[in-house]
Protein backbone atom coordinates (compact mmCIF):
# COMPACT_ATOMS: atom_id res chain seq x y z
CA UNK A 1 0.00 0.00 0.00
CA UNK A 2 1.33 3.43 -0.85
CA UNK A 3 1.73 5.85 1.90
CA UNK A 4 1.71 9.39 1.35
CA UNK A 5 4.51 11.23 -0.15
CA UNK A 6 5.25 7.90 -1.41
CA UNK A 7 7.10 8.11 -5.00
CA UNK A 8 5.12 5.48 -7.65
CA UNK A 9 7.16 3.01 -8.68
CA UNK A 10 8.30 2.56 -12.26
CA UNK A 11 10.76 1.00 -14.22
CA UNK A 12 13.01 2.85 -16.39
CA UNK A 13 13.84 0.16 -19.66
CA UNK A 14 16.77 0.51 -21.54
CA UNK A 15 19.20 3.36 -23.32
CA UNK A 16 17.13 5.81 -22.37
CA UNK A 17 18.82 9.90 -21.55
CA UNK A 18 19.95 10.97 -18.71
CA UNK A 19 17.22 13.68 -19.80
CA UNK A 20 14.61 11.20 -19.19
CA UNK A 21 16.19 9.26 -16.07
CA UNK A 22 16.35 12.66 -14.48
CA UNK A 23 12.97 13.86 -15.03
CA UNK A 24 11.94 10.57 -14.16
CA UNK A 25 13.88 10.92 -10.76
CA UNK A 26 11.99 14.01 -10.13
CA UNK A 27 8.45 12.00 -9.67
CA UNK A 28 8.51 8.99 -9.51
CA UNK A 29 10.87 5.82 -7.73
CA UNK A 30 12.88 4.98 -10.20
CA UNK A 31 14.69 1.55 -10.49
CA UNK A 32 16.97 1.13 -14.03
CA UNK A 33 16.74 -1.87 -16.35
CA UNK A 34 18.89 -2.62 -19.11
CA UNK A 35 15.73 -3.61 -20.91
CA UNK A 36 12.37 -4.87 -21.06
CA UNK A 37 13.30 -8.42 -19.58
CA UNK A 38 10.96 -10.52 -17.33
CA UNK A 39 14.31 -11.74 -15.49
CA UNK A 40 15.37 -8.66 -14.80
CA UNK A 41 11.99 -8.22 -12.57
CA UNK A 42 12.78 -9.06 -8.95
CA UNK A 43 9.75 -10.13 -6.64
CA UNK A 44 10.34 -6.27 -4.62
CA UNK A 45 9.97 -4.68 -8.16
CA UNK A 46 6.72 -6.83 -9.09
CA UNK A 47 5.18 -5.88 -6.09
CA UNK A 48 5.71 -2.33 -6.32
CA UNK A 49 5.66 -1.42 -10.24
CA UNK A 50 2.63 0.88 -11.44
CA UNK A 51 4.92 2.16 -14.87
CA UNK A 52 7.12 1.69 -17.09
CA UNK A 53 9.48 4.37 -19.39
CA UNK A 54 11.13 2.27 -22.14
CA UNK A 55 13.00 2.49 -25.07
CA UNK A 56 13.22 -0.64 -26.90
CA UNK A 57 11.01 -3.61 -26.44
CA UNK A 58 8.71 -4.78 -23.60
CA UNK A 59 8.06 -8.49 -24.32
CA UNK A 60 4.75 -10.44 -23.07
CA UNK A 61 6.55 -12.12 -19.77
CA UNK A 62 7.73 -8.60 -18.91
CA UNK A 63 4.63 -7.22 -18.75
CA UNK A 64 3.19 -10.36 -17.50
CA UNK A 65 6.15 -9.72 -14.74
CA UNK A 66 4.59 -6.75 -13.20
CA UNK A 67 1.14 -7.58 -12.05
CA UNK A 68 0.51 -4.13 -10.38
CA UNK A 69 1.48 -2.02 -13.99
CA UNK A 70 -0.59 0.55 -15.35
CA UNK A 71 1.25 2.33 -18.31
CA UNK A 72 3.94 1.40 -20.07
CA UNK A 73 5.04 4.81 -22.16
CA UNK A 74 7.17 4.05 -24.65
CA UNK A 75 9.87 6.20 -26.53
CA UNK A 76 9.47 6.46 -30.22
CA UNK A 77 6.22 6.31 -32.15
CA UNK A 78 6.91 3.20 -33.90
CA UNK A 79 5.70 0.35 -31.24
CA UNK A 80 6.18 -2.91 -32.28
CA UNK A 81 8.80 -4.32 -30.02
CA UNK A 82 6.25 -3.62 -27.31
CA UNK A 83 3.46 -6.62 -26.94
CA UNK A 84 0.59 -4.52 -27.26
CA UNK A 85 -1.93 -7.80 -26.83
CA UNK A 86 -0.38 -8.64 -23.19
CA UNK A 87 -0.63 -4.76 -22.39
CA UNK A 88 -4.65 -4.85 -23.44
CA UNK A 89 -4.86 -8.58 -22.00
CA UNK A 90 -3.38 -7.20 -18.60
CA UNK A 91 -5.38 -3.57 -18.66
CA UNK A 92 -2.29 -1.51 -19.28
CA UNK A 93 -1.95 1.67 -21.69
CA UNK A 94 0.41 1.93 -23.94
CA UNK A 95 1.81 5.73 -24.95
CA UNK A 96 4.36 6.88 -27.95
CA UNK A 97 5.90 9.54 -28.88
CA UNK A 98 3.94 10.84 -32.13
CA UNK A 99 4.27 13.72 -34.20
CA UNK A 100 7.45 15.52 -32.12
CA UNK A 101 9.76 14.15 -34.48
CA UNK A 102 7.74 14.21 -38.12
CA UNK A 103 9.85 16.92 -39.21
CA UNK A 104 13.33 15.53 -38.32
CA UNK A 105 12.76 11.80 -39.55
CA UNK A 106 11.29 13.20 -43.15
CA UNK A 107 14.42 15.21 -43.30
CA UNK A 108 16.41 12.74 -42.69
CA UNK A 109 14.35 10.70 -45.18
CA UNK A 110 14.94 13.38 -48.24
CA UNK A 111 18.78 13.49 -47.04
CA UNK A 112 19.18 9.67 -47.00
CA UNK A 113 17.12 9.94 -50.83
CA UNK A 114 19.47 12.59 -52.14
CA UNK A 115 22.41 11.02 -50.85
CA UNK A 116 21.83 7.61 -52.28
CA UNK A 117 20.89 8.89 -55.71
CA UNK A 118 24.18 11.13 -55.44
CA UNK A 119 26.39 9.20 -53.90
CA UNK A 120 27.17 11.58 -51.68
CA UNK A 121 29.28 9.48 -48.79
CA UNK A 122 31.70 8.30 -51.37
CA UNK A 123 32.03 11.49 -52.62
CA UNK A 124 33.00 12.90 -49.18
CA UNK A 125 35.25 9.92 -48.41
CA UNK A 126 36.82 10.55 -52.08
CA UNK A 127 37.75 13.83 -51.11
CA UNK A 128 39.44 13.11 -47.75
CA UNK A 129 41.25 10.71 -49.32
CA UNK A 130 43.15 13.26 -50.91
CA UNK A 131 41.81 12.25 -54.50
CA UNK A 132 40.52 15.04 -55.67
CA UNK A 133 43.66 17.02 -54.61
CA UNK A 134 46.02 14.26 -56.53
CA UNK A 135 43.88 15.43 -59.46
CA UNK A 136 41.15 12.13 -60.00
CA UNK A 137 37.74 13.42 -60.57
CA UNK A 138 34.31 11.85 -58.75
CA UNK A 139 32.60 10.02 -60.61
CA UNK A 140 29.79 11.04 -62.63
CA UNK A 141 26.54 9.45 -60.58
CA UNK A 142 23.87 7.80 -62.52
CA UNK A 143 21.08 9.09 -60.71
CA UNK A 144 19.41 11.66 -59.85
CA UNK A 145 16.28 12.95 -58.20
CA UNK A 146 14.68 15.05 -60.91
CA UNK A 147 12.22 13.70 -62.99
CA UNK A 148 11.40 10.70 -60.57
CA UNK A 149 8.20 9.43 -59.95
CA UNK A 150 8.18 8.72 -55.91
CA UNK A 151 5.73 6.09 -53.76
CA UNK A 152 5.58 6.66 -50.22
CA UNK A 153 4.51 2.87 -48.60
CA UNK A 154 3.10 4.48 -45.44
CA UNK A 155 1.36 7.88 -46.43
CA UNK A 156 0.87 8.33 -42.17
CA UNK A 157 2.35 11.55 -40.20
CA UNK A 158 6.06 11.25 -41.15
CA UNK A 159 4.72 10.15 -45.01
CA UNK A 160 2.55 13.27 -45.59
CA UNK A 161 5.93 15.28 -44.15
CA UNK A 162 8.12 13.61 -46.26
CA UNK A 163 5.39 14.04 -49.55
CA UNK A 164 5.38 17.46 -48.54
CA UNK A 165 9.27 18.54 -49.06
CA UNK A 166 9.17 16.15 -52.13
CA UNK A 167 6.38 18.55 -53.86
CA UNK A 168 9.14 21.39 -54.12
CA UNK A 169 11.50 18.88 -56.23
CA UNK A 170 10.64 17.69 -59.54
CA UNK A 171 9.21 14.55 -58.93
CA UNK A 172 5.52 13.13 -59.18
CA UNK A 173 4.26 11.45 -55.71
CA UNK A 174 2.20 8.67 -55.39
CA UNK A 175 1.68 6.01 -52.47
CA UNK A 176 0.31 3.35 -50.71
CA UNK A 177 -1.54 2.82 -47.69
CA UNK A 178 -4.60 0.00 -46.67
CA UNK A 179 -6.91 3.46 -46.93
CA UNK A 180 -7.30 5.85 -49.78
CA UNK A 181 -6.88 9.61 -47.67
CA UNK A 182 -9.47 12.12 -49.28
CA UNK A 183 -7.52 15.43 -48.33
CA UNK A 184 -4.30 14.80 -50.52
CA UNK A 185 -3.65 15.61 -53.81
CA UNK A 186 -1.13 12.06 -54.61
CA UNK A 187 -2.49 9.47 -56.36
CA UNK A 188 -2.87 6.51 -54.24
CA UNK A 189 -2.61 2.56 -55.05
CA UNK A 190 -4.77 0.22 -53.32
CA UNK A 191 -1.59 -2.24 -53.48
CA UNK A 192 1.96 -2.11 -52.44
CA UNK A 193 2.89 -4.02 -56.16
CA UNK A 194 0.55 -1.74 -58.15
CA UNK A 195 2.56 1.22 -56.32
CA UNK A 196 5.89 -0.25 -56.75
CA UNK A 197 5.20 -0.46 -60.84
CA UNK A 198 4.11 2.90 -61.02
CA UNK A 199 7.49 4.51 -59.44
CA UNK A 200 11.00 3.90 -59.69
CA UNK A 201 11.42 5.35 -56.24
CA UNK A 202 9.95 3.91 -52.91
CA UNK A 203 10.18 5.11 -49.58
CA UNK A 204 9.08 3.00 -47.01
CA UNK A 205 8.02 4.63 -43.99
CA UNK A 206 5.25 1.99 -42.87
CA UNK A 207 5.21 0.80 -39.12
CA UNK A 208 6.82 -3.00 -38.65
CA UNK A 209 4.69 -5.80 -37.19
CA UNK A 210 3.02 -8.98 -38.65
CA UNK A 211 0.66 -7.30 -41.41
CA UNK A 212 3.80 -5.39 -42.77
CA UNK A 213 6.47 -8.12 -42.86
CA UNK A 214 8.52 -8.39 -45.66
CA UNK A 215 6.09 -6.59 -47.17
CA UNK A 216 8.65 -5.06 -49.79
CA UNK A 217 9.78 -8.80 -51.23
CA UNK A 218 11.51 -9.53 -54.68
CA UNK A 219 8.27 -8.87 -56.60
CA UNK A 220 8.16 -5.46 -55.12
CA UNK A 221 11.73 -5.17 -55.77
CA UNK A 222 11.85 -6.04 -59.34
CA UNK A 223 8.47 -4.14 -60.05
CA UNK A 224 10.49 -0.46 -59.34
CA UNK A 225 13.16 -1.50 -61.90
CA UNK A 226 16.65 -1.07 -63.13
CA UNK A 227 16.54 2.44 -61.97
CA UNK A 228 14.99 1.93 -58.98
CA UNK A 229 15.89 2.90 -55.71
CA UNK A 230 14.46 2.17 -52.27
CA UNK A 231 14.75 3.85 -48.97
CA UNK A 232 13.80 2.76 -45.75
CA UNK A 233 13.08 4.87 -42.84
CA UNK A 234 10.16 2.94 -41.46
CA UNK A 235 10.96 -0.47 -39.83
CA UNK A 236 13.44 -2.86 -41.42
CA UNK A 237 10.99 -5.94 -40.98
CA UNK A 238 9.17 -4.02 -43.91
CA UNK A 239 11.64 -5.03 -46.37
CA UNK A 240 13.03 -8.33 -47.38
CA UNK A 241 16.39 -7.84 -46.55
CA UNK A 242 17.74 -10.84 -48.46
CA UNK A 243 15.65 -9.97 -51.47
CA UNK A 244 17.13 -6.57 -51.40
CA UNK A 245 20.77 -7.77 -51.36
CA UNK A 246 19.89 -10.22 -54.45
CA UNK A 247 18.35 -7.21 -56.25
CA UNK A 248 21.20 -4.51 -54.84
CA UNK A 249 24.14 -7.08 -56.32
CA UNK A 250 22.34 -8.38 -59.75
CA UNK A 251 21.06 -4.55 -61.19
CA UNK A 252 17.17 -5.56 -60.39
CA UNK A 253 17.12 -2.24 -58.39
CA UNK A 254 20.15 1.18 -59.00
CA UNK A 255 20.28 1.81 -55.23
CA UNK A 256 19.17 1.62 -51.78
CA UNK A 257 19.54 4.20 -48.35
CA UNK A 258 18.45 2.42 -45.13
CA UNK A 259 18.12 4.08 -41.49
CA UNK A 260 16.58 0.77 -40.46
CA UNK A 261 17.10 -3.32 -40.54
CA UNK A 262 15.76 -6.78 -39.82
CA UNK A 263 18.02 -7.46 -37.06
CA UNK A 264 19.38 -4.69 -35.81
CA UNK A 265 22.11 -3.44 -34.74
CA UNK A 266 23.23 -6.22 -36.97
CA UNK A 267 23.47 -5.16 -41.04
CA UNK A 268 24.01 -7.88 -43.38
CA UNK A 269 27.81 -8.24 -44.30
CA UNK A 270 26.40 -8.80 -47.72
CA UNK A 271 24.59 -5.10 -47.62
CA UNK A 272 27.73 -3.69 -45.94
CA UNK A 273 29.56 -4.93 -48.96
CA UNK A 274 27.95 -3.54 -51.85
CA UNK A 275 28.46 0.31 -53.11
CA UNK A 276 25.21 1.06 -54.07
CA UNK A 277 23.96 1.58 -50.66
CA UNK A 278 24.16 4.30 -48.09
CA UNK A 279 23.36 2.75 -44.81
CA UNK A 280 22.34 4.75 -41.43
CA UNK A 281 22.37 3.58 -38.04
CA UNK A 282 18.58 4.62 -37.53
CA UNK A 283 18.91 7.68 -37.37
CA UNK A 284 15.84 8.89 -38.58
CA UNK A 285 14.80 11.19 -34.99
CA UNK A 286 18.33 11.28 -33.72
CA UNK A 287 18.66 15.31 -33.07
CA UNK A 288 19.33 16.49 -29.64
CA UNK A 289 16.56 18.49 -30.01
CA UNK A 290 13.84 15.76 -31.08
CA UNK A 291 15.08 12.90 -28.70
CA UNK A 292 14.51 16.24 -25.86
CA UNK A 293 11.13 16.79 -27.16
CA UNK A 294 10.08 12.87 -27.51
CA UNK A 295 11.76 12.38 -24.05
CA UNK A 296 9.63 15.10 -22.57
CA UNK A 297 6.73 13.56 -24.71
CA UNK A 298 7.42 10.17 -22.72
CA UNK A 299 7.95 11.84 -19.14
CA UNK A 300 4.28 13.27 -19.58
CA UNK A 301 2.35 10.31 -20.73
CA UNK A 302 3.61 9.20 -16.90
CA UNK A 303 3.01 12.14 -15.21
CA UNK A 304 -0.30 13.04 -16.91
CA UNK A 305 -1.57 9.34 -15.97
CA UNK A 306 -0.71 8.91 -12.32
CA UNK A 307 -1.50 13.06 -11.82
CA UNK A 308 -4.72 13.48 -14.31
CA UNK A 309 -6.07 9.91 -14.84
CA UNK A 310 -5.49 10.60 -18.58
CA UNK A 311 -2.71 9.23 -21.12
CA UNK A 312 -1.76 11.78 -23.86
CA UNK A 313 -0.66 9.84 -26.44
CA UNK A 314 -2.14 6.33 -26.12
CA UNK A 315 -1.38 3.81 -29.23
CA UNK A 316 -5.10 3.07 -31.16
CA UNK A 317 -5.32 -0.48 -29.43
CA UNK A 318 -5.81 1.46 -26.40
CA UNK A 319 -7.46 4.43 -26.99
CA UNK A 320 -10.59 3.71 -25.37
CA UNK A 321 -9.06 2.60 -21.94
CA UNK A 322 -6.98 6.12 -22.17
CA UNK A 323 -8.48 7.40 -19.00
CA UNK A 324 -8.01 5.83 -15.93
CA UNK A 325 -11.37 4.23 -14.64
CA UNK A 326 -13.55 7.04 -12.17
CA UNK A 327 -14.07 5.06 -8.79
CA UNK A 328 -14.45 1.61 -10.05
CA UNK A 329 -16.17 2.28 -12.83
CA UNK A 330 -14.90 2.04 -16.82
CA UNK A 331 -15.75 4.79 -19.00
P1 LIG B 1 1.45 6.65 -38.80
O1 LIG B 1 1.03 8.07 -38.77
O2 LIG B 1 0.67 5.64 -38.05
O3 LIG B 1 1.54 6.22 -40.34
C1 LIG B 1 1.66 4.90 -40.74
C2 LIG B 1 1.01 4.78 -42.12
O4 LIG B 1 1.22 3.46 -42.59
C3 LIG B 1 -0.46 5.05 -42.07
O5 LIG B 1 -0.78 5.98 -43.06
C4 LIG B 1 -1.11 3.71 -42.36
O6 LIG B 1 -2.28 3.89 -43.18
C5 LIG B 1 0.00 2.97 -43.12
N1 LIG B 1 -0.07 1.54 -42.85
C6 LIG B 1 -0.10 0.93 -41.65
N2 LIG B 1 -0.19 -0.40 -41.79
C7 LIG B 1 -0.21 -0.63 -43.13
C8 LIG B 1 -0.32 -1.80 -43.91
N3 LIG B 1 -0.43 -3.02 -43.35
N4 LIG B 1 -0.33 -1.67 -45.25
C9 LIG B 1 -0.26 -0.45 -45.82
N5 LIG B 1 -0.15 0.69 -45.13
C10 LIG B 1 -0.14 0.61 -43.80
O7 LIG B 1 2.95 6.49 -38.29
P2 LIG B 1 4.14 7.54 -38.37
O8 LIG B 1 4.13 8.39 -37.17
O9 LIG B 1 4.13 8.19 -39.72
O10 LIG B 1 5.39 6.53 -38.26
C11 LIG B 1 5.56 5.52 -39.22
C12 LIG B 1 6.65 4.56 -38.81
O11 LIG B 1 7.93 5.14 -39.04
C13 LIG B 1 6.68 4.18 -37.33
O12 LIG B 1 5.75 3.16 -37.05
C14 LIG B 1 8.11 3.73 -37.13
O13 LIG B 1 8.21 2.35 -37.33
C15 LIG B 1 8.87 4.45 -38.23
N6 LIG B 1 9.80 5.46 -37.67
C16 LIG B 1 11.14 5.32 -37.91
C17 LIG B 1 12.01 6.27 -37.43
C18 LIG B 1 13.48 6.17 -37.67
O14 LIG B 1 14.24 6.68 -36.86
N7 LIG B 1 13.91 5.56 -38.74
C19 LIG B 1 11.54 7.34 -36.68
C20 LIG B 1 10.18 7.44 -36.46
C21 LIG B 1 9.32 6.49 -36.99
P3 LIG B 1 -3.50 2.83 -43.12
O15 LIG B 1 -3.82 2.65 -41.67
O16 LIG B 1 -4.57 3.47 -43.94
O17 LIG B 1 -2.98 1.60 -43.76
C1 LIG C 1 13.77 5.99 -32.37
C2 LIG C 1 11.97 5.34 -34.04
O1 LIG C 1 15.09 5.99 -32.77
O2 LIG C 1 10.23 6.67 -33.19
C3 LIG C 1 10.55 5.61 -33.73
O3 LIG C 1 9.71 4.75 -34.08
O4 LIG C 1 12.30 4.37 -34.67
C4 LIG C 1 13.04 6.29 -33.62
O5 LIG C 1 12.57 7.58 -33.51
C5 LIG C 1 13.51 4.74 -31.64
O6 LIG C 1 12.20 4.63 -31.23
C6 LIG C 1 14.42 4.65 -30.44
O7 LIG C 1 14.28 3.43 -29.87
Amino acid sequence: MQSFGEKIAVIAAGPLSPRALDALALRFDVTHLAKGDATLVTSDLAAKVRGVAVMGGCTDAFISALPKLEIIASFGVGYDAVDVTQAVRQGVIVTHTPDVLNDEVADTAVGLLIATLRDLPRADAFLRQGRWAAGERFPLTCGTLSGRKVGIFGLGRIGRAIALRLQTFNVEISYHNRRQIVDVPWTWHPTLLDLARSVDTLICVAPGGRETTHATNAEVLAALGRDGVLINIGRGSTVDEAALVQALRIGTIMAAGLDVYEHEPKVPPDLLALPNTVLLPHVGSASIPTRNLMSDLMVKNLTSWFDEGRAITPVPEVQKHALQPLNGIDH
